[in-house]
């Protein structure tokens, strides 16, 4: 659809009458056109026709709601500003997913878990009388990209939202956002009430704690009348769950959704939830939790899964549970902000991650059983289904600390909407809307965003290797912490580097996590000539001579994955340089200076873990790869203070 001639202009020949609106509105106009299937589109889908009207050449965005014509609207006004032909529109565009929702870890004071671009910007003190424009503006930006829900509170929940104090406050920006189509849930912490109901347990088989929920959820549709409904973290890193009564995570989310039924809401329960004693490899948990559940949970309940089986890191094999609970439907969490990945600084563009994991082939109902189905709910026939995006948003002025963090929050959403849409075209569009239409500037500014995924991966945690990054904070490299209170949160658990090799032993010979895959995944990653490299430390351990297909040993592959990574972060840094006439000074001289801090991190990436590894190894570097710029002792003994996000 883009048009590759730059001189091409929107101009359109004759003159051209756009129309927008629904069909029971426009009889003439929907007389026209036979090919629309008004009830596939439902209340969101929309069309986008060019047609005859009146002897007039017309465009009509039609849908059947006022979110599906502003959906439209959005999706028009995107073809114009990226130069797309418009002479011939034949457009139908129906969400694929059900809930396409953000999640904020916003604290009620103002701090963000896990945020790199400012405060909170729920500015809860003045609500609800002061409604800031930037809730309209954060309205229309997630309309524009087909996001119709926000959670507003942090999944380490304070029940303290719960409270009428809070839900005057949550209702004036839920009716901000509703003519934007965006519904408003909360965080609901288990042991609410007992902490703001009084309540001397919070087990979920007690009809007192029931009664307590109905009665509060009732009171939260009296304030928000679309409330959506619930996200919740239990169990898991010391949150309140129903394992505090033996109950099962079936049995907890069951007593929020018998609640929220009456009124039409959710629940959306994180599967992220693993023992605080390490009993078993983190990788297995969540499936060994969740898989005997399937099929157990209320009708409204969403079970929300991390892409990966331990946390956000770069790169990590589909989580497991995808293809394993065919009878519930299963909705994906995506980190849109980059714990793991680089932070606030580091440009790394998360379409290629969302679009790799989506596209992944689970065979768990024979080949083409992709994760994206299972989100989608198509692979199960799911009606209910859902994505979620653990926000990027905060108060800095470019909503995101990095200029092309928005890229990211912009992939989120087309691809909530449609899990199938391709990284490369999603980067495009966003370049054109964002930057311009200059094709020197698309063209180099979508190539550093198309390879700053693998750079990420490479110059941090290459071939597989993963969960090695600082202690706490998450910033910088830490192979070397180790001796924490829990195995699970430190690096050697997780590379386990000695001096026969490096890698987790996931096959039927170590934790056999592999086991929780379809027997085809099974078969592809225990076998090592099969196994695709990019997961190869995921799954085996491995001697540090162990043949790579490229000839290489594996502790030279190693380094030579490290030395690309920095090498891809200088390509980028020259790609910028060199589009410097094309992008406005504040936003080029920002993306120059981190684009700097990249570069110098990812050689502090290569550095760190190269010195630390070669302990194991005591093998020299390869040819290409330079001697680290300090010790090892200065970089372990290197700890940066006040980072961000903690
Ligand atoms: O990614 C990790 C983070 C925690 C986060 C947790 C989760 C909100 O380090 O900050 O807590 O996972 O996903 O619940």
């Amino acid at each position: 659809m883009l048009d590759s001639s730059p001189e091409f202009s929107t101009s359109i020949q004759s003159e051209t009458t756009l129309i927008i609106g629904p069909p029971k509105q426009l009889p003439d106009l929907n007389a026209t056109v036979d090919n629309i299937s008004w009830d596939d589109l439902g209340k969101e889908g929309f069309i986008i026709q060019s047609l005859q009207h009146n002897g007039k050449s017309t465009i009509w965005i039609g849908g059947n709601t006022d979110q599906a014509l502003l959906y439209g609207t959005f999706d028009f006004l995107k073809l114009l500003q990226t130069h797309q032909d418009i002479s011939s529109l034949n457009i139908t565009s129906i969400p694929q997913t059900k809930v396409r929702v953000l999640n904020h870890w916003d604290n009620p004071d103002r701090t963000v878990e896990r945020g790199y671009a400012g405060s909170s910007i729920w500015d809860w003190h003045r609500l609800p009388d002061y409604i800031k424009p930037q809730y309209l503006d954060y309205a229309r930006a997630n309309a524009s990209i087909g996001i119709n829900g926000t959670v507003l509170t942090n999944v380490n929940a304070n029940a303290q939202v719960l409270t009428p104090y809070f839900l005057k406050k949550v209702a004036a920006l839920a009716d901000t956002f509703r003519p934007y189509g965006i519904k408003v849930y909360l965080t609901a912490r288990f042991s609410a009430p007992m902490e703001i109901g009084g309540l001397d347990t919070a087990d979920p088989l007690n009809d007192d704690v029931q009664k307590w929920w109905d009665e509060k959820v009732n009171e939260i549709y009296k304030h928000i009348p679309d409330f959506g409904g619930f996200l919740v973290k239990a169990d898991s890193e010391g949150q309140p769950g129903p394992q505090n009564y033996n109950r099962t995570q079936a049995e907890g989310a069951n007593m929020l959704a018998k609640a929220l039924q009456p009124h039409q809401g959710i629940v959306m329960w994180r599967a992220f939830v693993y023992s605080n004693e390490t009993p078993d490899d983190r990788a297995k948990q969540a499936y060994n939790e969740f898989k005997p559940l399937d099929g157990k949970f209320e009708d409204n309940v969403l079970v929300q899964v991390k892409n990966g089986a331990i946390d956000f890191q770069p790169r990590e094999p589909f989580h497991p549970l995808f293809g394993a609970m065919p009878e519930t439907p299963l909705m994906m969490e995506f980190q849109i902000t980059q714990e793991y990945l680089g932070q606030g600084t580091h440009l790394v563009f998360l379409g290629s991650l969302f679009e790799e994991v989506l596209d992944t082939d689970t065979y768990a109902e024979g080949p083409g059983s992709t994760v994206a189905k299972i989100v989608d709910g198509s692979l199960d026939n799911h009606s209910l289904s859902g994505m979620a995006g653990v926000s990027n948003i905060g108060t800095d002025r470019n909503w995101t600390g990095h200029q092309f963090g928005q890229a990211n929050w912009y992939a989120f959403g087309k691809l909530a909407w449609n899990p199938r849409k391709s990284a490369a075209n999603i980067a495009q569009e966003w370049l054109r809307m964002t930057f311009g239409n200059d094709e020197e500037l698309v063209t180099k500014a979508k190539r550093m965003m198309l390879q700053s995924h693998e750079a990420v991966v490479n110059y941090m945690t290459p071939l597989g290797l993963h969960h090695i990054m600082g202690w706490s904070h998450h910033y910088g490299p830490g192979p070397w912490v180790t001796d924490k209170h829990r195995d699970d949160w430190t690096s050697t658990y997780y590379h386990q580097a000695s001096s026969d090799g490096i890698g987790f032993d996931r096959t039927a010979s170590g934790s056999n996590a592999l086991s929780q895959y379809a027997l085809e995944i099974q078969r592809k990653y225990e076998d090592l000539d099969s196994c695709p490299e990019k997961y190869l430390l995921w799954f085996h351990h491995l001697p540090w001579d162990y043949k790579m297909k490229s000839g290489n040993s594996l502790w030279d592959e190693i380094a030579l994955h490290y030395q690309m990574g920095v090498e891809q972060t200088q390509g980028m840094l020259e790609d910028w340089q060199s589009i410097k006439d094309h992008v406005d000074k504040q936003r080029y001289d920002q993306v120059l200076a981190f684009l700097q801090i990249q570069h110098n991190e990812a050689k502090w990436w290569r550095d760190a873990c190269l010195l630390y590894f070669q302990q194991f190894s005591q093998k020299p570097l390869p040819e290409g790869v330079p001697q680290p710029e300090f010790t090892l002792d200065h970089y372990q003994n290197f700890k940066p203070l006040f980072v961000p996000g903690i």
